[in-house]
């Protein structure tokens, strides 16, 4: 009994990290993906509610491409934005929020669109 209380312990341990707050687990489009057209959507799925504080969409130079946030600011499972029409390039969404465990996260990913 003592020895199991232990392992389960141990396991919480070194679960606890991925467990202490939400993490994104995917994204439309995927990081690194190459499209052939501006993507419909901009979606990012999360593990636990996240509330997206500013999330904005740059090309390659750093300037900020227009996105129209279909999310507000309540903690969300997910969050999408439409973006307007893009010019063929490199893009990357960046993105901040709050856990919700409280803790600040932030993130980014990239897209390219082909000539
Ligand atoms: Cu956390």
């Amino acid at each position: 009994m003592k020895s199991r209380l232990v392992i389960a312990i141990a396991a919480m341990l070194v679960s606890g990290a991925a467990l202490a707050h939400s993490e994104r687990e995917g994204t439309t489009p995927a990081d690194g993906a190459l499209l052939t057209e501006t993507p419909e959507m901009i979606h990012m799925v999360f593990d636990d509610p996240m509330r997206v504080t500013m999330a904005r969409l740059v090309n390659a130079d750093g300037a900020e491409m227009p996105m129209a946030r279909g999310s507000g600011l309540e903690p969300s499972l997910e969050f999408h934005a439409e973006p307007e029409s893009l010019a063929p390039g490199r893009y990357t969404v960046e993105w901040r929020g709050l856990a919700s465990d409280g803790h600040p996260m932030q993130g980014s990913f990239s897209f390219q669109i082909a000539d």
